[in-house]
């Protein structure tokens, strides 16, 4: 069976604070698997991609700027529920709305700073991941993954 999966980023202030390792750990130590890993500085066409949606938002120049600031780390990861489950393990949008034990929640103030991405659906998972991995993600099986799934 097909396993779902998600785009996860962190954002140029999260790989500046040092959050890169702690993102991966939560992710891994709840047993999804990593399928892609990458740094860049993305294009401002890329971001203008990845976040079409919000063209018309008041705040799209900033997070356009934010976005440019620095280099970001973008991750595909795969595991049942990933989607619904890696924004809940993000945290709200609004980093204090964020409970404790998010990542948002435990790490940062402001929303316009809040270190991380995560994809919102499945279907806009997927154009992400064909977006920012466009040679695709690894294929491989573990041969932890009787430990995980019942
Ligand atoms: P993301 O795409 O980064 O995971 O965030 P999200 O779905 O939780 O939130 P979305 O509404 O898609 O907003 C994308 C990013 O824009 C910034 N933002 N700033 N100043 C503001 O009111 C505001 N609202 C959103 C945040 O960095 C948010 O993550």
């Amino acid at each position: 069976m097909a396993q779902e999966r998600t785009y996860i980023m962190v954002k140029p202030d999260g790989v500046e604070r040092g959050l890169v390792g702690e993102v991966i750990k939560r992710f891994e130590n709840r047993g999804y698997k990593l399928v892609a890993l990458q740094q860049l500085r993305p294009s401002r066409e890329l971001l203008e991609q990845h976040y079409g949606d919000l063209k018309t938002k008041g705040f799209f120049p900033a997070l356009i700027a934010y976005m440019l600031s620095g280099p970001v780390v973008g991750m595909v990861w795969e595991g049942k529920g990933v989607v619904v489950t890696g924004r809940k393990m993000l945290g709200e949008t609004n980093p204090l709305a964020s409970a404790p034990g998010t990542i948002r929640g435990d790490y940062c103030i402001d929303v316009g700073k809040n270190i991380c991405h995560g994809s919102d659906s499945v279907e806009s998972a997927k154009k992400e991941i064909a977006l920012w991995f466009p040679a695709g993600v690894n294929e491989y099986t573990r041969s932890i993954e009787k430990l995980i799934y019942e």
